[in-house]
């Protein structure tokens, strides 16, 4: 452990430790523009700029090490000064149309500068020139709004190993964009939105979906539904100031009751169906490989995360094959409501108008994609995500912490518990195992509390062998095998995987791959600011949520039973090909 004294208080860290970071756990908050936690330090923004007992200069205390004996201000008029100075050319440079922007009740930029009492401007002349960029389905670029703080084009390299936004241009022009300064459709930009989750300002932000959601609600001709994704209930909270890991599921439900949809159900709905088929699948798989001896594409890859999807087609098109086809419960959900419930209600799929709510601005881009209209129309019409549903509801004047307790409408709102950890990293692959598990052995899954506890937390990679001691008589190939799977989160996770196991340094029969650090839960779309603790603090809420489920398997989902009956025959049947399965593009 490291002693140190700031503002004349002692304060003992362990060793790594930074000031900036010390001097948090010591209650005195130093203001910093550009520094994130968990990715490499960049010390760009000299906003936490502190004085440092026996140095001539002040310190960015970002990236400054804790040491033995250290004595630090963090108050003193040179600091004050410096700061205001660094932030008035900040603002100097800024587009300052705060009245109307997204982001003026939660920017980061405006409490700093609110913080620091600035009060005038004495740096006034040219302004960094404007350019929007509006090419991708899911994000929206204002360079004027860039501080340069690279935020993003940190996450994006470090986190998400793409890359797609760097610093261009030089002094007073220099901006995060992607390379040339072209659009971020031209780049291997996989929409996951971490840079707007980042975003101190409104220089990245998510295409906003609001206006078209309001317009369908008010159309007396469209029968609105909505799904919501297994990560917003552990989220939303967070709009309407409740503490990380709030679980809101009755309050949304009843907030969107409100707001006008004609039915409210649950993007967990199909989570459970995504894990019968994409169980079945891989089943199928082992069974070619073992029993039939033919080359299949084994490890399978999950297939939910369309930020994933996007990124195994830019950057690892050899692995297509082992990508599950299933699609996403988002987009099995679209399929089936303008089908199997515009049926139900007696309605033509052009009359139903499907709104997902979403953690995760890359589900924008999945929507839109064009194999995504096997209803014969866009399965999927609009989606928000949690923080564009919060505005929603703000908008409406609802009192959501006020708001009572509802249920999802039905058939699309039952869900087990294995559907709602879906929203953590390693969910769908603990979801999958409960299932496969059961029907392969016929016998109780043999975990604690049924949490695969290897496969849990916010370790990058993660991973279990099972060995399957007896089998029902269907699936007697697989007695004494042993199931090697394995879980990723963030892109560069995964990308280490895989090239470790391109290089047959790894194998597995099985691999989960969500974008997102911590999956849905830290997904681009979700409240701002999301830390490790905060992560921490929703998934505990989403495992809560699976604790308190009557149904904790997906297989035992009394709607799958009825859906599979009336509709879609069995798993992987011709319908569910046609409805619930896609292709990749390479
Ligand atoms: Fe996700 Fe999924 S869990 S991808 O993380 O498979 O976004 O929450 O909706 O589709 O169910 C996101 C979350 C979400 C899908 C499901
Ligand atoms: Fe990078 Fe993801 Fe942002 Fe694209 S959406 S620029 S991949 S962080």
């Amino acid at each position: 452990m490291i002693k140190l004294t700031i503002d004349h208080s002692e304060v003992v860290v362990p060793e790594g430790t930074t000031v900036l970071n010390a001097a948090r756990q010591a209650g005195i908050r130093i203001p910093s523009l550009c520094y994130l936690e968990g990715v490499h330090v960049v010390g760009g923004c000299r906003v936490c700029l502190v004085e440092v007992e026996g140095a001539k200069a002040l310190q960015a205390s970002c990236s400054m090490p804790a040491s033995e004996g250290l004595k630090i201000r963090t108050n003193t008029p040179k600091v004050r000064a410096a700061r205001r100075t660094v932030m008035e050319l900040l603002l100097s440079d800024h587009e300052g149309d705060c009245q109307t922007c997204t982001r003026s009740h939660d920017c980061e930029f405006l409490a700093v500068a609110h913080d620091l009492d600035i009060r005038d401007l004495h740096f006034t002349g040219a302004k960094h020139h404007q350019l929007t960029d509006e090419s991708t389905p899911a994000l929206v670029r204002d360079s004027a709004k860039c501080i340069m703080c690279r935020r993003c084009i940190t996450v994006c390299s470090d986190i998400q190993a793409t890359g797609a936004l760097w610093a261009q241009d030089r002094g007073f022009e220099c901006v995060a964009a992607p390379a040339f300064g072209q659009n971020l459709d031209r780049v291997a930009c996989v929409q996951c939105g971490q840079c707007a989750a980042v975003c101190p300002t409104a220089a990245i932000t998510e295409r906003d979906h609001i206006e078209r959601v309001w317009a369908a609600l008010a159309d007396p001709h469209k029968h609105v539904v909505v799904q919501t994704a297994p990560a917003i209930r552990a989220g939303l909270g967070e709009c309407f100031g409740l503490p990380p890991g709030s679980l809101v599921t009755g309050r949304m439900t009843a907030a969107l009751r409100r707001l006008g949809f004609d039915g409210v159900f649950d993007t967990n709905f199909t989570a459970d169906l995504t894990i019968l088929e994409e169980g079945t699948e891989l089943l199928t798989r082992l069974k070619a490989a073992l029993v039939d001896q033919k080359p299949v594409a084994i490890p399978q890859f999950t297939s939910c995360c369309p930020g994933w999807i996007k990124f195994a087609e830019y950057f690892h098109p050899d692995l297509l094959p082992n990508l599950s086809t299933a699609k996403s419960p988002q987009q099995m959900f679209g399929a089936l409501a303008k089908t199997y419930y515009a049926k139900t209600i007696n309605r033509r799929p052009e009359d139903i108008y499907v709104v997902s709510v979403m953690p995760c601005t890359a589900k924008k881009f999945e929507a839109q994609r064009p194999e995504m209209n096997a209803s014969g129309f866009q399965d999927v019409d609009a989606v928000l995500t949690t923080r564009e549903l919060g505005r929603m509801i703000t908008q409406s004047g609802l009192d959501f912490t006020a708001l009572p307790d509802e249920a999802m409408d039905q058939p699309m709102g039952m869900s087990s518990g294995a559907a709602d950890i879906f929203a953590n990293t390693g969910g769908v692959m603990e979801a999958a195992l409960r299932t496969v598990w059961c029907l392969v052995t016929g016998t109780a899954f043999p975990f604690e509390k049924l949490h695969v506890a290897p496969i849990e937390g916010l370790e990058g990679v993660k991973e279990i062998s099972i060995t399957i001691p007896s089998t029902v008589p269907e699936w007697d190939f697989l007695k004494g095998q042993t199931l090697k799977v394995a879980v990723a989160h963030g892109l560069a996770n995964a990308d280490r995987l895989i090239e470790q196991v391109k290089a047959g340094q790894k194998a597995y029969h099985f691999i989960e791959v969500m974008s997102c650090p911590g999956g849905c839960i830290g997904g681009g779309g979700q409240p701002r600011f999301t830390t490790n603790d905060v992560r921490r603090d929703r998934m505990k809420a989403i495992f809560a949520e699976d604790e308190g489920k009557q149904v904790r398997m997906s297989h035992e989902n009394p709607a799958m039973a009825t859906l599979y009956r009336d509709f879609l025959g069995a798993p992987l049947s011709e319908t569910s090909h046609h409805l619930l399965h896609t292709h990749y593009q390479r």
